[in-house]
């Protein structure tokens, strides 16, 4: 293994060994760069080591969520269903860090506390928590885009008596909730997944919802006979497919406003969409249902008829239904009969705009009645937060990075994060963000960002080792063009006009961006290997000493 030593330079250091670390140490060491990845789990896998709550499931289909670097790889790995559930994939993720011999490079169990650049060696100085220090010429952030758990700040959490949990933080054993009183707070993808899971094995489930939320039935199946034969043989034009399309998925947009549709051509679209199952509806929709509210309530009253079908009673129906935020504003999440769960006897739903949250009691949740002056207690065995993650710089900005000249990543992000491309950020040589802020990742299939960001950076470092450059920074002018090309792309669409983590707007205190960029994925792999082919135009090569 290479780097143990203080005083070994290694070529690059890798934080993270889930998709990201895992491809990006495949990719540096095929090209003999010496590399280390540290992973603060006790295994590869990230998001898939984490996140074990019942019900995880991947929302892009099996044939495309997995990497595309190695035909072997492709023709031996089997999927099971049209989307992979997280054992799958964390067994997946295992299979490849032991096929590749990638797992004697790992240290697993450890964090990175800090990275510093330090000038006088162009060297990165990485400091874990188990004391040891690191020197590395590049750093490679791969710490994932939802890895930061965010736990709501409500009072007296500290006095609840039963047991709460993260579901990204879900005990390796699992939880036994047979015969318990359950509380879920959270109604995203997590929570809308992990609901009908909870209410099948406990006692009574209690659901605390802030926004009712859009969901499209995701149709899960097992794979049929011959299905799997036929992916494939067909991976070559799936990887083109996705490498060229908007969303790194096999479905792109159709040009056109739904609204110059005839209503009967545009409700059959919809049925046939729905039918389907995935949120092929939205994605495979007209383009204008992310930029036209009069377009996309089109949709959403179609959807929010769907939802209304598939609930018994009717207050809880109208509770349910979506009303606050255009259909595909928040992240739009698949379920397995999330809706139907409402209609079981021990499944109650708390509206949190009616009754919001007062504070975690010694027996459960408080909450206001309506009635003023008035609360009462859910009274609960078992708490659930399924609330959410600080998004895509979070995970960056937990670990105390500074640059050139002591400039700390923190500072430098106050007011939002500064990127060129969501790779490089200025006055931070050597240093690349795999799906960072300002990149197409969590806006798309993420495999396929994350690929064409690892092979963005191994052929960058063979570039640089080719020309015998020692360092590579993004220009501060590109960086601001960047930064103002991915905001103006995503004011011209609803997304900015509703809170969400994709506006970083679920965190309180986070400055309020839209931190993704919306050209799609096949627009971004032009832009940047138009960058690698003109010699990294937009990058300073062996800047200031
Ligand atoms: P999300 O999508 O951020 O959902 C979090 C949920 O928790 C959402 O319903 C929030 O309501 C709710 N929430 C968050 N904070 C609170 C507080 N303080 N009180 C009540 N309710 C709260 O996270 P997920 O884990 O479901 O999904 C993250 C991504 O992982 C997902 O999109 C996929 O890409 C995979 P809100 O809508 O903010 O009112």
């Amino acid at each position: 293994m290479s780097g143990d030593a203080a005083d070994e330079v290694l070529d690059a250091l890798v934080i993270g060994a889930g998709f990201s670390g895992l491809g990006m140490l495949y990719h540096l060491l095929d090209r003999d760069f010496t590399a280390r990845v540290i992973e603060a789990g006790d295994d590869v896998g990230g998001t898939w080591y984490w996140n074990r709550y019942p019900g995880c499931r991947c929302d892009s289909p099996t044939e495309v969520y997995q990497f595309f670097f190695s035909e072997e790889l492709l023709q031996e790995w089997d999927w099971t269903h049209t989307f992979p559930d997280q054992p799958e994939i964390l067994r997946y993720l295992q299979h490849v860090a032991d096929r590749f011999d990638l797992r004697r490079h790992i240290t697993f169990g450890t964090r990175v506390l800090s990275a510093a650049f330090d000038q006088a060696t162009q060297t990165w100085r990485v400091t874990l928590d188990n004391g040891e220090q690191v020197v590395s010429r590049y750093l490679i952030t791969a710490v994932g885009c939802l890895s930061d758990p965010q736990v709501p700040d409500y009072p007296g959490l500290e006095d609840f008596g039963g047991e709460w949990y993260h579901t990204s933080r879900w005990p390796h054993g699992g939880v036994d909730v047979a015969g318990k009183r359950v509380g879920v707070i959270g109604t995203g993808s997590t929570g809308i997944q992990i609901i009908p899971e909870l209410a099948a094995e406990a006692a009574h489930l209690t659901v605390f919802q802030r926004t009712a939320n859009f969901s499209f039935p995701a149709r899960n199946r097992p794979l049929r006979p011959g299905e799997m034969e036929g992916f494939k043989a067909t991976y070559d034009q799936i990887h083109a497919q996705i490498r060229a399309a908007k969303l790194g998925q096999r479905f792109a947009p159709m040009p056109g406003s739904a609204l110059d549709v005839p209503e009967t051509e545009r409700n059959r679209f919809y049925e046939e969409s729905w039918a389907q199952g995935n949120a092929v509806l939205l994605f495979s929709g007209w383009e204008d249902l992310l930029t036209d509210e009069e377009a996309n309530k089109t949709a959403a009253d179609f959807v929010r008829s769907k939802i209304a079908e598939r609930i018994d009673d009717p207050t809880t129906r109208e509770q349910l239904l979506p009303r606050t935020h255009p259909l595909g504003t928040k992240r739009p999440p698949l379920d397995t009969g999330y809706f139907e769960t409402y209609n079981r006897d021990n499944v109650a739903l708390v509206d949190l705009r009616q009754n919001p949250i007062v504070a975690f009691t010694t027996r459960g949740v408080r909450v206001q009645t309506g009635v003023p002056d008035q609360t009462r207690v859910h009274e609960l065995d078992v708490l659930v937060f399924a609330t959410g993650f600080d998004a895509i710089t979070g995970p960056l900005l937990e670990i105390d990075i500074t640059g050139r000249g002591g400039i700390s990543l923190r500072e430098k992000w106050t007011d939002g994060p500064l990127t060129n491309l969501g790779l490089a950020t200025a006055g931070f040589p050597n240093m690349f963000t795999i799906t960072g802020p300002g990149s197409p990742a969590v806006i798309s299939n993420m495999p396929t960002a994350i690929e064409q960001h690892q092979e963005w950076i191994r052929d960058c470092l063979v570039f640089m080792r080719d020309h015998g450059h020692r360092t590579i920074e993004t220009a501060g002018a590109a960086e601001a063009e960047w930064t103002a090309h991915v905001s103006e792309l995503a004011q011209q669409t609803l997304l900015v006009k509703v809170d969400s983590w994709y506006m970083g707007s679920n965190v309180p205190g986070k400055p309020r961006r839209f931190l993704s960029y919306l050209g799609g994925v096949g627009t971004y792999g032009e832009v940047i290997s138009g960058v690698a082919d003109s010699g990294y135009d937009t990058f300073v090569l062996d800047g200031p000493d």
